[in-house]
């Protein structure tokens, strides 16, 4: 809503947004020139270079100032891929012609799951769209390209302040014959907690609509019953269903009877029974072990000759691309790998190292190896570009105590992060110490988003506090607990396999309320259509399905992305070093508005602080002088 401070004072449309140019403190109404548009643009990189970026950054490092050169694309329609197969023959079609495939198949991550475990899944859509016409020509033998889901929708609005819809609006444009593949943790969406049923039903009729193919349903606890209803809502959308078991503990290891291979295998048997279109082991921390693989694959692979395999794992430890290639060997369809640049350690393992090693074989790829290296070079780059947020500023090698505590690539890499930038480098093997024991007094769950962040939660509070486990467990009806770990013992996420921890559950939640069951049946099924008024009542009529759904999902980061573009505009135009860093002084600069349509600016001078505490921002846009008042809040 316009507060007291603002009015509109011009309204436009930038690549298809309609934009309602509100005066505010931070920019210049009072020498506004009639191109108020074009000033427009210059508004956020006259912000950066004030304020710096609008994007928290970890670490000092700067993104890079070369660009990615994008390898040559051949002219023409790309070569038919899988999507073509299931345009035609629908997602049980699909899913026969990837059982019959001679080969191995692979996932691509490195559009989703390898950023996000690497670069704090702060990739923009921008370098995405850069390289995938290339992606579309020379890997069209992809099983898909993950590129949507997990954290990437909360955090293309949040920090990149972008939709994500855009983006997988776009990137479908681009590759029109590759299967997209998204990342639905079952009754959560795309979220931390459990949706109303009818918002992941309409989610996925929406992401369907928008070009998703391939629906990776993955529930933190295993629980079947958030599983199956992220399947139905995937499956009633047209969408492949592919459920995802994730895997915990060792099936190799006699001592570790929690997550045996009978476990595994009963739960793919009811997920077989619901009807899932692929079977997948999500192996997000990566604690697959060759012979672990061999055991579980081939166990699948004889109950299942007819469903295809699909294995996901982190590269961690170091033992990504073994035990890949053992689950293939078990029979495995479809292994995923990232970009040689953008693989290994907490991301996943080599895609190069994959099509090398199996060159020849019986599980070969069909992936020309020389196209790999072209498209890692791309990365390579591109990924400097990112310098910010990369692991590698402080983590530099990947660590086999993953085995031991279990943490999941993603929040590794977080984990670490947040040691070391508060300083505690040598805290990290506390923290993951403590994890471990965290997990142990919740019962040894299965940890991925959310029951990772809260075995996490768990672990900050007891070296916070100083807590060893047996003391944890001795004074828990005293201790306040993080809000998490209490909602979790609820029952707010699910039944754990095996159930709750007593007497610790009893005894932390002492008279609360637990929920029985399925926790999303209890929720009252959410009202779009109030849901929709009300947005069009605050940002006007261009409101679509697509808002509607990020609202659903994320209503106060929805709000503030709408302000955000309010006052910048769509800074998806930008190029990543210009979004993070702002233009230098006297840089010249080009933003494509639309296809062909490109603005010249030129940074030209920083004002000294005025009395109202801004900073006059000159710039030369097509040649002509222009300004903006930009407020100085460092
Ligand atoms: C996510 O939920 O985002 C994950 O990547 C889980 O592994
Ligand atoms: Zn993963």
């Amino acid at each position: 809503a316009a507060s007291k401070m603002s009015r509109a004072l011009a309204e436009f449309r930038v690549r298809g947004v309609k934009i309602t140019w509100m005066s505010n403190e931070d920019t210049c109404d009072t020498q506004a020139p009639s191109d108020l548009y074009s000033l427009f643009l210059c508004s956020y990189p006259g912000h950066v270079m004030v304020n710096g970026p609008t994007t928290p950054i970890p670490v000092k490092a700067k993104p890079s100032s070369t660009d990615p050169v994008v390898p040559p694309v051949t002219m023409g329609d790309p070569p038919v891929g899988f999507r073509d197969v299931l345009l035609r023959d629908g997602p049980e079609g699909f899913a026969k012609a990837v059982r019959a495939h001679k080969g191995l198949l692979l996932m691509d991550t490195t559009f989703r799951d390898a950023h996000q475990s690497l670069l704090a899944t702060r990739v923009r859509t921008h370098d995405l769209k850069k390289i995938s016409p290339f992606v579309s020509h020379n890997f069209s033998n992809l099983f898909s390209l993950e590129n949507w889901g997990g954290a990437t929708f909360d955090v293309a609005m949040r920090f990149l302040s972008e939709c994500p819809w855009k983006r997988l609006q776009e990137l479908r444009a681009l590759i029109p014959n590759v299967p997209f593949q998204m990342l639905l943790r079952g009754a959560n969406a795309v979220g931390y907690t459990n949706y109303p049923d009818n918002a992941v039903f309409k989610f996925c009729e929406v992401a369907k609509e928008n070009g998703m193919d391939i629906f990776r349903v993955f529930d933190s606890l295993n629980y079947l019953p958030n599983m199956v209803l992220g399947m139905e809502a995937a499956g009633a959308a047209g969408g492949v269903v592919e459920a995802a078991i994730s895997y915990t503990g060792d099936v190799s290891d006699p001592m570790r009877q929690k997550y045996s291979l009978e476990y595994y295998v009963k739960l793919a048997d009811e997920l077989v029974k619901a009807g899932t279109h692929i079977l997948s082991i999500k192996d997000m921390a990566g604690l697959l072990k060759p012979e672990a693989s061999k055991l579980l694959i081939s166990a699948l692979r004889d109950r299942f000759p007819d469903v295809p395999i699909h294995v996901h794992t982190h590269d961690t430890a170091g033992a990504g691309v073994a035990a890949m290639l053992a689950c293939a060997e078990a029979g495995a369809d479809v292994v995923d790998v990232a970009v040689d640049s953008m693989a290994g350690m907490t991301s996943q393992p080599s895609m190069g190292a994959m099509v090398a090693c199996t060159k020849g074989t019986k599980l070969d790829t069909g992936i020309a190896l020389e196209k790999v290296f072209d498209y890692s070079e791309y990365w390579e780059v591109a990924r400097g570009l990112y310098a910010p947020f990369d692991c590698t500023a402080t983590m530099k090698s990947g660590n086999a105590d993953v085995y031991e505590n279990e943490i999941p690539g993603g929040q590794y890499t977080n984990l670490h992060f947040q040691a070391h930038s508060m300083g505690l480098g040598n805290k990290f093997k506390e923290v993951k110490k403590a994890y471990a024991e965290a997990n142990k007094l919740l019962g040894d769950l299965i940890k991925v988003t959310p029951s990772s962040k809260i075995v996490g939660d768990l672990a900050q509070f007891m070296v916070q506090n100083n807590l060893t486990r047996a003391e944890v467990e001795e004074r828990a009806d005293e201790l306040s607990f993080p809000l998490s770990v209490v909602e979790f013992l609820q029952g707010y996420v699910g039944i754990p396999h095996g159930g709750f921890p007593e007497p610790f559950r009893s005894k932390v939640l002492k008279s609360l309320p637990r929920i029985d069951g399925r926790p999303g049946a209890s929720l009252p099924p959410m009202d779009f259509k109030s849901l929709e008024e009300g947005l069009r009542a605050t940002h006007g009529d261009d409101i679509t399905p697509e808002d509607v759904m990020s609202a659903a999902m994320y209503p106060k980061v929805f709000q503030e992305f709408k302000e955000f573009t309010a006052n910048f505009g769509p800074v998806d135009c930008l190029s990543t070093r210009l979004f993070l860093d702002g233009p230098k002084i006297a840089e010249e600069f080009e933003v494509e508005l639309e296809r062909g349509k490109i603005l010249h600016i030129k940074a030209l001078a920083l004002g000294d602080l005025n009395k109202a505490g801004q900073r006059e921002v000159f710039f030369e846009l097509n040649g002509q002088l222009r300004s903006v008042l930009v407020k100085d809040t460092v």
